[in-house]
């Protein structure tokens, strides 16, 4: 039987329309999904929005829109993105429905019942554009670091509370006995610190905002964030949860790590439910040093990008660029320069060079494998499964890259173009060298096959090559031209 793969990316804002950071997430989640399915599992890849917010009934209220006509648009807007970018989630998935309210209402009421969620009243500080309460040690000349711009709100009303303090020992016993809950491990040892200072109970509910949840036992607050958002991630599975849930992996950023590697686990296990099996938690980027921000006209509309250069430039500089969990800054001149290295050149040279001579010749090729290079290809196939295991996925590429490179090294070696199909011996060294190159070209296309499908799945069917290739007794070159990579030109905005 198939092994089941639940994988989900975050669960994105409405209000915005998503970014080349929130693109970097869904790709990342993509390429893992694609991982799975080409492993034969059956897959379960979801992508969402957070709809019940107050960002959202402000944004509404500035276009002078219905907060659900607001909403409709706004999803609408988000799926033409991700269908855009070809990322194949298997659902697209809003928290305004009505089954996942009252699966929330359902969780809230679990946890109400078993002490969890109690009522308080506080004065807190509390950041709009966080959506979150700030301490006084988060604040940076009495400002939130974040949002600078947005006045901090005294708060003083009535608030239920989760019992976060309670679950400190439980969840730290749980970190050190999966040592894998979250990657990378650098990710990890933040939380780890954060928790060993000290959990303290945070709020679930609010009295003032009027769009959301409301909580089964004192409708006269709505749930927000954490509980709405969080609890997406199952309600969606209801269903068939037995099948599905846990999930396999959250991939999340650094900015949300915090409330899904403490909060969620404790109020899963407040629910009664088991924990998501992994974490991947990534870095964020910024744009020429700075943070992507409307007002500096920087932010990276990731299907504009691809349109001006295209997807698998966007893709090769994403998962090399920022090894994750690392920060870093996207700068479109290098993606431009990776691009022209190892797709225009490195692979799509020696396709060219495969195709050309075999063409040339008219060659049946035998399918021979080359021993010499069998040890750097073993040392390839390894690291790249360890890698994707792991996902690391700049070392998975990196390593194809260099076998690439390998393989035009082998080539330059042979001189097949020096050789003479005349001469009986010259020809089995051309057969071996042309061979050689197709069948591990071949498997490396597959390996990449994640990263840039249709571009690999037609060097695949350019090599004629059969996916059983075992069965089959002779490579027959297809006659098709035009260059695959072609070189890309940088392109100044102004
Ligand atoms: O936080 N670089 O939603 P959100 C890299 N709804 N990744 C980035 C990025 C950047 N500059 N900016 C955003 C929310 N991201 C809540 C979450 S979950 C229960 C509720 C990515 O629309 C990154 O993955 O602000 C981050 O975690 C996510 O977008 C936040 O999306």
């Amino acid at each position: 039987m198939a092994k089941k793969f639940f994988i989900t990316t975050p669960i994105y804002y409405s209000n915005g329309i998503p970014h080349i950071g929130h693109a970097y997430a869904s790709l990342l989640a993509d390429i893992i999904a694609h991982d799975h399915l080409s492993k034969g599992d059956e897959v379960k890849f979801l992508t969402w929005v957070d709809e019940n917010s107050q960002k959202v009934v402000e944004s509404a209220t500035e276009k002078n829109m219905e907060i659900m006509e607001y909403a409709d648009m706004m999803a609408g807007e988000h799926q033409k993105v991700w269908n855009g970018l070809d990322i194949g989630y298997t659902s697209f998935v809003r928290t305004s429905t009505v089954e996942h309210h009252s699966f929330v209402q359902k969780m809230l009421q679990k946890s109400y019942d078993n002490g969890d969620i109690y009522e308080g009243r506080y004065e807190w500080l509390y950041c709009v554009g966080c959506e979150s309460f700030k301490k006084e040690s988060d604040l940076v000349d009495g400002k939130c670091p974040d949002h600078p711009n947005k006045p901090l709100e005294v708060l003083s009303e009535k608030n239920y509370f989760f019992k976060l303090s309670k679950y400190q020992k439980r969840l730290e016993e749980f970190y050190e006995s999966h040592p894998d809950f979250i990657t990378p491990s650098n990710r990890f040892t933040e939380v780890k610190e954060f928790v060993k200072g000290g959990l303290e109970d945070f709020s679930v509910s609010r009295e003032t905002n009027k769009f959301g949840i409301p909580l089964p036992f004192d409708p006269s607050q709505v749930t927000y964030v954490w509980y709405d958002a969080l609890f997406n991630y199952l309600s969606y599975c209801q269903e068939d949860e037995k099948k599905w849930w846990p999930a396999d992996l959250h991939v999340i950023g650094k900015d949300i790590a915090r409330f899904h590697a403490i909060y969620w686990p404790a109020m899963l296990w407040s629910a009664g439910y088991e924990l998501p099996h992994q974490l991947l938690i990534t870095g964020h980027f910024t744009v020429n040093g700075q943070k992507m921000s409307k007002t500096i006209w920087n932010v990276i509309d990731p299907v504009l990008w691809c349109e001006k250069y295209n997807r698998d430039a966007l893709l090769l500089y994403l998962f090399t660029a920022f090894p994750i969990g690392q920060d870093g800054d996207f700068d479109e001149k290098q993606a431009i320069q990776q691009y022209n290295a190892r797709l225009a050149n490195n692979i799509w040279n020696l396709l060219n060079r495969v195709l050309t001579l075999s063409l040339k010749l008219d060659w049946i090729l035998s399918g021979y494998e080359d021993p010499l290079l069998e040890a750097k290809r073993n040392d390839y196939q390894l690291k790249y499964s360890l890698s994707m295991e792991a996902y690391d996925l700049k070392n998975a590429l990196d390593e194809g890259f260099a076998f690439a490179t390998e393989l035009n090294q082998y080539v330059d070696t042979m001189k097949p173009w020096k050789l003479d199909i005349m001469d009986s011996n010259d020809r089995k060294l051309l057969d071996q060298c042309l061979s050689t190159v197709s069948v591990w070209l071949t498997s490396l296309a597959s390996n990449l096959s994640p990263f840039f499908e249709i571009k690999m799945q037609e060097i695949i069917s350019r090599l004629g090559v059969e996916k059983d290739w075992k069965k089959w007794d002779g490579f027959k070159i297809f006659e098709k031209w035009e260059p695959l990579y072609a070189r890309l030109e940088y392109k100044t905005d102004e």
